[in-house]
């Protein structure tokens, strides 16, 4: 396996003892299962003028916790985070768990789930061993200096760029999908970051291996893109991605987006799927990612259907049912209603005129956003049946935004 670790200095080699530190906290880090380990400097990093020019298009929609003024001064500099940071240490985490079955895949009357999703929430799995990292080196530093150390720790939540400290570890290159591709390994990888106020042994970030490999004229991810959300290389605009739209947004999916989500309901994978480099992948070592009762590829059928859900079942999901499938995994972060919300869009692209008598029980679901969706979807199934169903719940909905939805729903059917 190949590390983009702890080779290629570029920095004038600091004392001997700090070096062996940073090799002891590599090791450490590959001992504690994490694929990709590197260190860079806690700089400001190159990219955070993308990161500006981003937010200053609005790409970031609702993600308001992106463009927070206090969040956006610690992205730009590490020493808001930790004073007198001076070293990050960068992990990659492989979470490939294998391909869906293709028959699988290509059933529409099946949801598909990102494949970061099928198995435990990384966060806290990635979170806790970070915390051992930086315990190992708390300790070592102390025995050698007497010093207690300042850090913090961060998987995803952290006002970091994560990608771009990644970059400048070593650990791979950004393609133009935006995601961190490692030339040996390709892009189903998590990020985690240590920030720390020692100076270790940075491991450059432009190891002849990595910078002489790029996305060259491919354009792959920008052509498969459904929503168009890849505007340009590099730069994806949130509110037309469905990764955003079926997990961040917290309310209505936008009317000119849903038929383009076909039958994605957490996630997406589609620009990295299309990508070359993941030719390299290798299903992970780390079995909790593959779906629960699942060996890799995913093969009991309680395993399929977590990752792979019979819509029409999963609108009926009651919450106690939706608690016992999903948590633990990344999907209970999105609660039971705006997972019924993206299965009711899926749904309603099927325009299966099996599925209405389904959808007439969602017009009654205790959330108005499922109502709404169940009534959207209704209407682009049509026929006589879904038009009943919404013209008797018109009289007893007193929800404005349900109302809308059946009203809108109704319109289009005549
Ligand atoms: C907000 C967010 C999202 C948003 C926006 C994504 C985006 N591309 O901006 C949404 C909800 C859409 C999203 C989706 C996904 N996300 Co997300 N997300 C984040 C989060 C929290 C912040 C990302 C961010 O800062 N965006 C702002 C943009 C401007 O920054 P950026 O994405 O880093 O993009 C950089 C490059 O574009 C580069 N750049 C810009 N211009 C140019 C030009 C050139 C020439 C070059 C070389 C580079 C370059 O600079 C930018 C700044 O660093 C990070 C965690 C974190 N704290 O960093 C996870 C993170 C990026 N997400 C992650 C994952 C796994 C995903 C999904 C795969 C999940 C899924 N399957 O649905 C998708 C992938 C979609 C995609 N193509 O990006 C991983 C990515 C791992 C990797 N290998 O890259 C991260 C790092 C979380 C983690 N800790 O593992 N995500
Ligand atoms: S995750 Fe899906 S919707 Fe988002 S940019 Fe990639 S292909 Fe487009
Ligand atoms: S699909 Fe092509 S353009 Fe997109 S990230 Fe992969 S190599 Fe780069």
């Amino acid at each position: 396996m190949q590390h983009a670790s702890c080779t290629g200095r570029t920095t004038p080699a600091p004392p001997l003892d700090w070096m062996s530190l940073t090799e002891q906290i590599c090791d450490k880090a590959r001992n504690l299962g994490f694929d990709l380990v590197g260190i860079a400097p806690a700089h400001p990093v190159p990219q955070f003028s993308a990161y500006h020019s981003w937010l200053s298009h609005g790409y970031h929609g609702e993600m308001e916790y992106m463009a927070r003024s206090d969040r956006v001064a610690r992205r730009k500099d590490p020493n808001k985070i930790v004073p007198g940071a001076r070293s990050v240490i960068c992990v990659g985490l492989n979470y490939y768990p294998g391909a869906l079955p293709h028959n699988l895949r290509h059933d529409p009357s099946r949801g598909l789930i990102s494949n970061y999703a099928w198995g435990v929430d990384y966060h806290d799995l990635m979170r806790s061993r970070l915390q051992e990292l930086v315990n190992f080196a708390e300790t070592r530093i102390y025995t050698k200096t007497g010093r207690k150390i300042a850090y913090r720790v961060y998987v995803d939540t952290g006002p970091v760029l994560e990608r771009a400290y990644a970059v400048e570890a070593g650990l791979g290159f950004i393609g133009k999908n935006t995601c961190l591709i490692h030339p040996q390994m390709g892009s189903w990888l998590f990020l985690g970051e240590i920030l720390l106020d020692v100076e270790l042994d940075y491991v450059s970030a432009r190891t002849p291996r990595n910078t002489d490999v790029n996305c060259g004229s491919c354009r792959r991810c920008l052509d498969a893109c459904p929503t168009g959300a890849l505007i340009a290389p590099y730069v994806l605009d949130a509110r037309r991605c469905i990764s955003y739209l079926t997990i961040e947004l917290k309310g209505p999916i936008p009317h000119e987006l849903r038929p383009l989500l076909g039958n994605w309901i957490y996630g997406c994978d589609i620009c990295q799927t299309v990508c070359p480099w993941q030719r390299f992948a290798r299903p992970t070592r780390e079995r909790s990612f593959y779906a629960q009762g699942t060996a890799s590829p995913p093969s009991t059928a309680e395993g399929l259907d977590r990752i792979s859900p019979v819509l029409s079942e999963l609108v009926r999901m009651n919450v106690e049912a939706f608690q016992r499938q999903y948590t633990g995994t990344p999907l209970h972060r999105t609660g039971r209603h705006r997972l019924l919300r993206n299965a009711l869009v899926a749904l309603g692209n099927q325009r299966s005129s099996t599925t209405v008598p389904t959808l007439t029980e969602a017009l009654a679901d205790e959330e108005s956003l499922v109502r709404g969706h169940a009534a959207w979807a209704l209407g682009q199934v049509g026929g006589q049946a879904a038009q009943r169903a919404l013209e008797n719940v018109l009289s007893t909905e007193r929800d404005p935004y349900a109302r809308h939805e059946i009203l809108a729903a109704i319109d289009a059917l005549a």
